[in-house]
């Protein structure tokens, strides 16, 4: 039987599927879409390929007043649950410390930091994802009572870096190694005087590099 052709970028084709489902505000077809993508690309691939693309243009849309904010929040939503999907069903991690990952205390953008643990709990990386808008008393609580090998702070709106460069400092004071990304770090200029280390725009990067971090975590 002939191998299933598959279009030229597989990944764009992809994103095509899931705007047209998040128009369409049919929850199962985003999530059919992702999982083939996960098939076709693998599960990093699709990350960085499909998903983030998807949510960057529902973004645009709604912007532009092309998506209302309810069709923005229901293919959201359909992502976020095909993520959770993924988290339960991911190996039993070893018991190397694990990474804290959480949004700065004014973010409620979380859907990049849930995917990061996605992939790294599909590498046996223990996560504990405190999710968005999370206190610095919140963070540095969950800091000494699962002492990991990282914090991951994401925090993408620009108003809210202040904050979220509260919470590095704080889990940092605690002599944890802290990491960070989103759109509030966007830039060189950005990223001055934030204490840690930036993780690239790729998730994948990211991955490789919180596992290359050595701290107790499982080796990249
Ligand atoms: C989904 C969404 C929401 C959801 C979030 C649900 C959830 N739990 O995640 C909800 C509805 C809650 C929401 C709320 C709001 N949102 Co919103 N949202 C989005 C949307 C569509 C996707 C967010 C996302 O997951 N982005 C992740 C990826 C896709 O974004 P990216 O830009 O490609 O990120 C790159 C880098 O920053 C970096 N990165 C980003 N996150 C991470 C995480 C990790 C781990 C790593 C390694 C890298 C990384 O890598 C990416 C690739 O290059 C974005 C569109 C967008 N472009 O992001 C708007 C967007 C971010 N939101 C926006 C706004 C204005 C808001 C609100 C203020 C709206 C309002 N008035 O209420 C609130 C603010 C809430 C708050 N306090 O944080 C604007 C921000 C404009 C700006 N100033 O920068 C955007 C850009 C939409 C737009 N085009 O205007 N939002």
């Amino acid at each position: 039987m002939a191998a299933r052709s598959h279009p030229p970028d597989p990944a764009a084709a992809f994103v095509r599927e899931i705007l047209g489902a998040a128009l369409a505000r049919d929850s199962d077809c985003v999530r059919e879409q992702l999982d083939l993508a996960v098939g076709v690309l693998t599960l990093g691939a699709c990350m960085d390929e499909v998903l983030f693309p998807a949510m960057r243009q529902l973004g645009r849309w709604w912007q532009a007043g092309h998506l209302d904010i309810e069709d923005e929040r229901l293919a959201t939503e359909a992502a976020r649950g095909w993520l959770e999907r993924l988290a339960l069903r991911a190996p039993e991690p070893t018991d190397a410390a694990p990474v804290l990952l959480a949004c700065g205390p004014a973010d409620q953008h979380s859907l990049g930091l849930e995917a990061l643990a996605v992939l790294l709990r599909n590498q046996e990386q223990r996560c504990r994802v405190l999710g968005p808008r999370v206190s610095i008393l919140t963070l540095t609580t969950a800091v000494r009572a699962n002492v990991p090998g990282a914090v991951v702070i994401v925090s993408h709106l620009r108003s809210n870096r202040l904050t979220a460069t509260q919470s590095l400092r704080a889990a940092s004071a605690l002599g944890v190694q802290v990491f960070y990304a989103g759109g509030a770090f966007g830039s060189p200029r950005l990223r001055r005087h934030v204490p840690g280390t930036h993780l690239d725009t790729s998730l994948r990067s990211a991955c490789s590099a919180l596992l290359g971090s050595g701290e107790g975590l499982l080796p990249g």
